[in-house]
């Protein structure tokens, strides 16, 4: 267990709180910039070259190193109560893992049991969360049951308590129906809040583990022969359509096979608006695994939706993120030991869902993605990291390196390789589903908010150093894509220089009824688009500078394309 350590207020952290990183090369989604980056108080506030800094700063040479923006994990289960048993990798374990791999964000899921409160609970998950998180954290809030109370209680969590994503249930037995699906997503839409699925087709689910019980099949097997791609793609498919019959932007969680990342590919192609998220699991390994004769080793790849059998679907999700068919990447981390695991001997239903990610999720993505020549650094960044910041609204504040951003930067080495291995990783769990794999490419400096938490590979990760981030409604890259549009439109046309850009992203302004409204201290910043509160010694993103360096095209579908700089091919989706 950990022991709490007493957070330093920065203004009593002297020296330590300047530091220059140099001779780098800073990677955005937009593209690639040799400058270095000063860094004060926790925030970025220069990038350029021969910047005047005050002396005594601390210098880090980055040579044939990329500066990457720190991981966002949209999707964590830490100190997770499910299925009978509680994951072991709690916010204190989970979030130090997390930057041990370059992750400086990670977004977990409130979830109450069917008919709880989904307030009280969100109450619950920053009390466990709040004093153990060594990075900062967001959070989503699980609709497991649908009624007036949930309703009331989703608009005091957006307006009140910095939520603005809620996810429902496709299947497990607190899965909504097809009417309350539509229900609950309307209400999201009505709120500027963003509608989260788990796709799978429950009800046939059900039929096919009593089947197969029937037949004899009680090992891990038994698990995605229950719940093939078929059932995962045809909710997929009806989720989507509910979305379009709800008029509610759609994020569809861990897409795990090539046939329900082609039917998100169908609805964005007519139109619709729809983000696909898939995971590390699924493009570091495959469904091979549960056909092991340890039951230890395949009980420990099992998840819902399953990885699946057909050894050509990692390759098939990376294309679609190379596409911009699929968007983010999370590691949907839900670790159970291997005794816990054993709750499923003789009965496959039984074994708690839920494998690792969260720490290996950048390396394995950039073996796999950039390593292998599917995508860039840029693309890297713009899956690992910047699509999150936007359709969770923490954009520009995360996911870019650009002046007047938190100071949650990596300093890449892709020259160097790691091999991951439970024996080594910093994780509770005693199991790795990507064990013996070796990566190129080493978080060799992860700093998080300002401070240094991965010196020259050395993790130094402070308990309580993160604070929980609100994430307020109506995402402008969701909800006011026209706003944009005119923006960016402004900006190719020579209208706005860069400054101007970046005040006019963080001034656009919402409906009234959809604006934000923290209980603010005295010293914290509101602005016109509706931002929470901010520590004292953080930015105020109106009088910060911020870089889009690159010339962008912009076409309107169902949110604003980029293109990307020539000589880059990452594709950019906003
Ligand atoms: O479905 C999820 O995201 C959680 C509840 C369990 N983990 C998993 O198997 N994906
Ligand atoms: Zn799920
Ligand atoms: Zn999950």
């Amino acid at each position: 267990m950990s022991t709490p350590v007493k957070k330093v207020p920065i203004h009593l952290q002297s020296s330590q709180n300047r530091l220059i990183i140099k001779n780098g090369k800073v990677v955005n989604e937009t593209g690639i910039l040799e400058d270095d980056v000063f860094i004060e108080d926790g925030i970025i506030k220069q990038i350029g070259k021969n910047l005047i800094i005050p002396g005594g700063t601390r210098v880090i040479d980055a040579r044939g190193r990329y500066i990457l923006p720190g991981g966002i994990d949209p999707h964590t289960h830490f100190e997770f109560d499910f299925m009978g048993t509680r994951s072991v990798d709690d916010f204190y374990q989970g979030t130090k893992a997390a930057i041990a791999g370059g992750t400086t964000m990670i977004i977990d899921f409130v979830f109450p049991k069917k008919g709880e409160s989904i307030l009280d609970k969100y109450h619950e998950y920053r009390q466990k969360a709040d004093d153990k998180v060594c990075c900062d954290y967001g959070l989503h809030v699980c609709l497991t049951s649908w009624n007036d109370r949930v309703r009331d209680e989703m608009k005091t969590l957006c307006q009140q308590h910095g939520v603005n994503s809620f996810k429902m249930f496709m299947a497990y037995d607190f899965m909504l129906n097809d009417e309350e699906l539509y229900s609950a997503m309307e209400a999201c839409k009505n709120l500027g809040a963003l509608a989260q699925v788990h796709a799978e087709n429950g009800s046939i689910i059900r039929k096919n583990v009593e089947k197969l019980k029937a037949q004899g099949v009680t090992g891990p097997e038994g698990h995605e022969l229950s719940r093939p791609e078929s059932v995962e793609a045809e909710a997929v498919n009806r989720a989507c359509v509910i979305a379009k019959a709800a008029d509610s932007p759609l994020y569809v969680v861990h897409v795990m096979s090539k046939s329900a990342g082609n039917v998100i590919r169908e609805h964005r192609d007519g139109g619709a608006q729809v983000w696909g998220e898939t995971l590390v699991a699924a493009l570091g390994t495959d469904g091979s695994h549960y056909k092991h004769t340890c039951f230890h080793h395949s009980a420990g790849h099992i998840l819902s939706p399953p990885l699946r059998p057909d050894p050509t679907t990692p390759g098939y999700l990376m294309n679609l993120l190379a596409q911009d068919v699929l968007q983010l990447t999370g590691s949907d981390h839900c670790t159970f030991k291997k005794e816990q695991k054993a709750m499923g001997q003789g009965d496959f239903s039984k074994i708690p869902n839920g494998v690792n990610g969260v720490e290996s999720r950048m390396a394995v993505i950039w073996e796999k993605g950039v390593h292998s020549g599917l995508i860039d650094p840029s693309r890297f960044v713009a899956i690992t990291s910047t699509n999150a910041a936007k359709l969770f609204n923490v954009y520009p504040r995360k996911g870019c390196i650009a002046v007047g951003s938190d100071a949650d930067i990596v300093i890449w080495n892709p020259a160097k390789t790691q091999t991951i291995s439970a024996q080594t990783h910093h994780l509770a769990v005693d199991f790795n589903i990507f064990e013996g794999m070796v990566c190129h490419g080493v978080p060799e400096f992860v700093i998080v908010n300002g401070r240094v938490c991965v010196d020259d590979e050395n993790l130094r990760a402070v308990q309580g150093h993160g604070t929980f981030v609100e994430t307020p409604v109506n995402a402008p890259f969701i909800y006011a894509p026209e706003k944009l549009e005119e923006i960016f439109e402004s900006k190719k046309n020579g209208v706005l220089d860069e400054v101007e850009l970046h005040n006019k992203l963080a001034k656009i302004e919402f409906e009234p009824k959809t604006c934000f409204t923290p209980t603010l201290p005295d010293s914290a910043i509101g602005t016109p688009s509706c931002r929470g509160a901010r520590p004292e010694g953080q930015r105020n993103i109106q009088d910060s500078t911020f870089s889009i360096s690159e010339e962008m095209d912009t076409e309107r579908k169902s949110c604003i394309k980029v293109k990307n700089p020539p000589g880059g091919k990452s594709s950019g989706f906003w």
